[in-house]
This record gives C-alpha cells, structure tokens and sequence, in this order.
C-alpha cells in the first residue's frame, strides 16, 4: 500500500493562519473574524433535487475560509488567495448583469440578502472586506462554488448582525448561484454546506428544504468512503446540466405535475404504467432515472435506520452501483473517466461506487473496507494510467461539520 495516495485537507489552524496573514496584507488590520463552509458528496439522491426530491449528501473536510471585517465605505471589497489583484464594487450597484469569475459567488450572496441588509442596516453605508481561501478543489463536483457562497453568507450575517436562519443562508446563496452566479442548479450543495452535521450525512427533501441528520460513521465501523477526483473538469454552467434539467421538467410536464416527486407510484408495476405514458425514449429515460433515483435514496435512508452501515453494506453497496448505472445509462451525466472509476473501484472490491455531484467530470465515491482503501485507490489509479487518463487525486470522506465561524 501507497500511504502517499491519499490526500488530506490542509490543518485547520494553517489555513487560518493563511487566510488572516492575507487579510492583513491586504487590508492593513486583522479581521473581524473568519467563517468557513465545507464541500460535500452526495452519497445519495443524484439530479434529483431541482424535481423536488431527496438527497443524502454529507459535508467533507475541505473547506473555504472566509477572514472578513465590516467598514463603513459602502463598498464589497474582495481578494482570493486563488487569484491575483482586489476587487471592489459598491454594493448598492451590486448586480447579475455585473457577474463574472469567482467574485460573482461572493457579490451573489451579498446582493440575495441586500432586503436584509437594507432592514438593518438602513442606508448607513455598511461595506465588507473579504479575503477568500477555498481548499475545496475546483471543478471537481464537490461543491466549491456553494462552499464559497456558504462561508461568505456567515460572514455577512455575522458581521452586519442580520439574524438570518441557516435555511435563509441556504436560501440566500441558492438565490446566489441561480440568479447572480447564472448555474441553474437545484439546492443540493447549499444545503449541504450551511446544514451538515460533524459524524453525519444529512437526508434532505428538496421540496421544503427540510432535513434530518443520519449517523454516518464509517470509521468506527472499520469501513471508509473513497473520493476519486478524476480531474476531468465539469461546470453547471454548461448546457449539459441544463439540458437535464429541461429534460426532466418536460418529463413533469408530460405526466401532468407540478415535479416529478409528485409522480406517485406504488411500486415497480405502476413505475412502468407511468412511464409508458411518455413517448419520447430520451425523456422517458430520464424520468425512469428520477423517479428510480428518489426510490434508492428512500431505501438507502430505511436501510441504514434498520441497523447501521456495517450490518447492511452489501445492500447499500448496490444501492450506490444502481444509482451510477442509472446516471450512465438514463440520464448519460457521466464521462468515461467517472465511468472506469467505478468500474475500477467495483472490480477491486468496493462494497459500491458511483459518481457523486452533476456529473460530466468530477468526483466519485466508493464505499470500502477501511484497510482496503489504498489497494482500490491503487486500483483505481492502474486503471487511469492504463486507459491513457491523467492521474486521479484522493481523498476519504470524513463527515465533518457545516458552515460556521471558526474560534
Ligand atoms: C450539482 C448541482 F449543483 C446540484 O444542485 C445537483 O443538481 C447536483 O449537481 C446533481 O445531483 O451539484
């Protein structure tokens, strides 16, 4: 075994550091504080949450910091530690039409609680500074963008003493990357970055954005949850995700409801009664996907509560392989990258493996023995270098805690 294979998050106290020597660079004095807020996988529940379904993702422990202080100049002072140059804008001129690169996630947020900030802070010219530093990686389907926008959303409610709920914060920065940001996505990774629990994976109904924390703690039950980053990049800007995403509200439209969550059925027969209501072969598929998708997220979600992960793996094994086989063949998200993954993964023993996230590029997740982790890894990787595939990089979920100040 390669110990080396595996990469980990930096240590939470170098980070910190990093990101207040920047700050105090950059502005002259330290911070009023720093806030941070996790990417995600998904363990479950995948192109399901804009049709209103259910979603088991679990917070990771990469995360982008945010070291912010509150001033009276009116302005949305901004510097990544992962670009050159300080970007300014007044925030009463903050608007989507502006948007561009990584500031948009960060004006997003503020501009989705401007109505707050107006209620509280009047017209008395409140402005922030802002340094970022995001550790999450870019690009690979674990939710980089939503942990910027989620850590920027504590910063501006703590700083300007809004008072918002965590659902408002998940709100607000769904409102950041939908109407500001331009990527029509659904809520998922929002969710997961404001709303996870440390030790937990977080079932989310994507219909009121109500949740319930799972317990999910592989390693005390000597098993792990492997990431591949395939480094094949993905972006929900794209017409892809889109594309999907009309797919499957033609799929509602079709049926006669509002989403596809409302298409009830009893079981397997009614499923294909239902379907055979829509013609078109592609939507079908679709839809098949998103109903079928919803169904293995209840059964993952009874099963672990009939008796945790360990007495049940084999079944949640395939519950994770039937979802990626359902994104590669009804809803063709996947690219052959996420594909060999998995293949790789399966055939040198995970319990399952699918690709987490919106697909096209990015990550997957394979659920293993603990003390095999590094030989899937390994496998994994034998497997790229074999099919002519740039190398992968590694990590372990560790389900670690939601967005929040840092002390
Ligand atoms: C991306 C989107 F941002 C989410 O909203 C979700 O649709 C996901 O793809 C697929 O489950 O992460």
């Amino acid at each position: 075994p390669r110990p080396d294979l595996l990469s980990a998050a930096p240590e939470r106290a170098d980070a910190l550091a990093r990101v207040r020597t920047l700050f105090e660079e950059t502005f002259g004095s330290a911070p009023d504080g720093v806030f941070s807020a996790p990417g995600r996988v998904n363990i479950i529940g995948e192109h399901v949450d804009y049709q209103d379904g259910l979603c088991l993702p679990m917070a990771i422990s990469h995360r982008c910091f945010v070291a912010a202080a509150r001033t009276s100049t009116g302005l949305l002072r901004m510097r990544s530690a992962q670009a050159e140059g300080v970007l300014e804008v007044p925030i009463a001129e903050l608007d989507p039409a502006r948007a561009g690169g990584w500031t948009a996630y960060v004006e997003g947020v503020v501009w989705a609680l401007a109505a707050r900030i107006a209620e509280t802070e009047g017209t008395s010219g409140a402005g922030l500074d802002l340094v970022v530093d995001g550790y999450v990686p870019l690009g690979a389907g674990l939710s980089s963008s939503a942990s910027l926008e989620c850590a920027v959303a504590e910063a501006v409610t703590a700083l300007l003493d809004l008072g918002t709920t965590p659902l408002e914060r998940v709100r607000a920065c769904i409102t950041a990357e939908t109407d500001y940001a331009g990527a029509s996505t659904g809520g998922l990774d929002q969710s997961a970055s404001v709303l996870c629990q440390a030790g937990h994976a977080l079932l989310l109904d994507c219909r009121d954005f109500s949740t319930r924390p799972v317990p999910w703690d592989l390693a005390g039950q000597g098993l792990a949850l492997l990431i591949t980053d395939t480094r094949a990049e993905h972006s929900h800007v794209d017409g892809e995700y889109v594309a999907r995403r009309r797919d499957s509200e033609t799929a509602a439209r079709l049926l006669g409801v509002p989403t596809l969550r409302d298409a009830e059925h009893a079981g397997p027969e009614q499923l294909a009664d239902l379907l055979a209501r829509i013609d078109d072969a592609t939507i079908r598929r679709r839809a098949r996907h998103v109903l079928t998708e919803i169904e293995r997220v209840r059964e993952f979600d009874r099963v672990l509560a009939s008796g945790g992960v360990r007495e049940n793996v084999a079944r949640l094994g395939e519950l994770l392989n039937a979802s990626h086989d359902s994104l590669r063949e009804d809803y063709e998200v996947t690219v052959p990258q996420l594909d060999v993954a998995v293949d790789a993964a399966r055939a040198a023993g995970a319990h399952g493996a699918r690709m987490t996230g919106g697909g096209f590029g990015g990550s997957t997740i394979a659920l293993v023995e603990a003390d095999a982790a590094l030989d899937v890894a390994a496998a994994i990787e034998a497997a790229f270098v074999e099919q002519g595939l740039a190398a992968p990089v590694f990590f372990l979920a560790l389900p670690s805690a939601g967005a929040g100040p840092e002390v």
